[in-house]
Parts: C-alpha cells; structure tokens; sequence
C-alpha cells in the first residue's frame, strides 16, 4: 500500500478521475474536502445529525423489540460479547435496517474508502450493558490487514445513544489504519490504554465513518444506562462479507428487494458466491 505522506490515499477518489467519472465527480461534489482528509489521515471521520429523532427512535424500538424476542440467542448468527447485548443479520430483521445500509450521505464515504466495487458485509447492533465492566481489546475488524490493492474493509458506526466519555464511546489511534500490522501483532496489552488513542464521543443521530483498519475498540460503561449503536460493515468486492447475506436473508425478503440493494449485497455475485460461502465467521477480536 503506497500511502504517500501528504497525499490523499483514497481509492475512491482522484481528482483527475472527478473531472469525467460519474462517481468521483459525486465524491467530489457531495464530500467535503477537509473530511476526505480527515479519514485519509486519520482513518475516522464524524457525520453530526446524519440521523433524525424518528430514525433513532425506530431504530431503538426495533432493535429493544429483537433483544427480547430473541432473547439468549441474540447475535448468534456471529459471536456473542461479554458485557454487551449483540444483534446480528439484521438485513433480514426489518426495513428500518434496510434503510441503514444504503444511505446516500454515507455511501459515498464507503466508497473513498474501499474504491467503487464494495458490499455490504454485515449489520450488526451493539448494546453495552450498564456498568459492564469489560474493555474491547484494540482491534481491526476481521483482522483486517490492508493488501497490495489498499484497504477492503470499512465500517460505519450508528449511534443510536450519545456516545460520552462514561457510557462506553470508541477509542481509536488515530493514523493507524496505515500502520500494516494489527495490535495483537505489536502491542503487549491490546486493552490497555494507547499513548495515541483517542476517545470518539457524539450525540444519538452521529454516524462514525471508519476505515476499519483502524486500531479501535468499545470502551466500558460506567454509567447505569445502556448505549446502543448499529454498525453497518462493508467490504471492497474481492474480499468475503463477514456474514454471507444470500445465505442468511430469507427468500421472501431477497425477493422484495430493489435491484441497487441486491447489489449492495452481492445477491447475485459469483465471486462473492465463491468467497463467502463456507468461509467460517471472523471477528476483529471475539473468538
Ligand atoms: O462501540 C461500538 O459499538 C463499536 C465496537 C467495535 O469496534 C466492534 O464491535 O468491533
């Protein structure tokens, strides 16, 4: 990965490519260059008020309504998580989720990420109990190395709770993404504190956009309340979604999907059929 220093290294964006592509030319016009910046120098960028109060509050409802439905199973479609409540394939659980995955104002930021062939890889929520008690390690989502292609994996996170400094926020070292290496390769404690991490905080309605090479982690909640958020993860085309969709959706909903969703999960992709089938489930972290 050639990631010059002072130069953008985004995949999805080239200012010479802007002046005759469709899609660069929208990256060049919907997204702010001081941002694009941002997540190329720090691997993170924050979208204030991207979610309105009826979102947020749909959102909550149905997510609290699957927690109790699904009661111990919750999240076993991937991996459970002390000291948290998990959710996952919620593509398949209700068009409020649907809505999520494909959002104008956040899909172009996936794309200067991954570059323009990328796929939803998995949409997931994220509880942490009151006063849980347990720290993320610093991770990388699916211990994801950058390859000789540049980055394939990026996530954005929904807070549906304001994210504080007590409540359990992400913390992130900021540059990380292009380090090459993952924190369990270098670091003698990937929970304990990083001299460079810093602390994501936001209010409920702020979307993280996050190229998901970044060292980062859920911190503890210390507080008696729960702090809820989504995480819709994508991935670049080459690579397998973390959750293969066209396993896990059942037939009633692939059939009511529009055609520009159906390829944002890769419905009917063979390369995504060869590798994501049987591919076992991987997590930055969780075992
Ligand atoms: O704070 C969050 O919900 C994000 C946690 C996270 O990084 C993860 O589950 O991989």
């Amino acid at each position: 990965m050639a990631a010059a220093r002072g130069k953008l290294f985004l995949p999805g964006y080239s200012a010479t490519l802007a002046k005759e592509q469709p899609w660069n030319k929208r990256v060049a016009t919907m997204i702010n260059t001081s941002q694009l910046r941002r997540l190329d120098r720090d691997g993170y960028i924050i979208l204030e008020s991207l979610m309105g109060t009826h979102q947020i509050s749909a959102l909550k409802e149905a997510v609290e309504r699957l927690f109790a439905e699904e009661g111990s199973n919750a999240g076993l479609e991937f991996k459970q998580e002390a000291g948290c409540r998990r959710l996952a394939n919620l593509v398949a659980k209700g068009e409020v989720f649907r809505e999520v995955i494909a959002h104008p104002k956040v899909l172009p930021w996936v794309k200067a990420v991954l570059g323009p062939e990328f796929k939803l890889s998995s949409l997931n929520a994220r509880s942490v109990n009151p006063n849980s008690g347990e720290i993320q390690p610093l991770h990388a989502d699916m211990a994801a190395v950058a390859d000789e292609h540049g980055y394939w994996v990026c996530n954005t996170v929904w807070m549906l709770d304001d994210f504080t400094e007590d409540n359990g926020p992400l913390r992130a070292v900021p540059g990380s993404h292009r380090f090459g290496k993952l924190p369990q390769q270098t670091l003698a404690d990937p929970r304990g504190a990083h001299p460079d991490e810093v602390l994501i905080t936001g209010s409920a309605g702020t979307v993280v956009v996050m190229n998901a090479h970044l060292w980062h982690g859920g911190l503890s909640n210390r507080t008696s309340r729960p702090r809820t958020a989504v995480h819709a993860f994508y991935a670049r085309g080459d690579k397998p979604q973390q959750q293969y969709q066209k396993e896990l959706l059942p037939p009633r909903v692939q059939a009511a999907l529009p055609q520009d969703l159906r390829r944002l999960l890769a419905l009917d992709d063979p390369l995504n059929d060869e590798l994501s089938a049987r591919v076992p489930i991987q997590s930055g972290f969780l075992k």
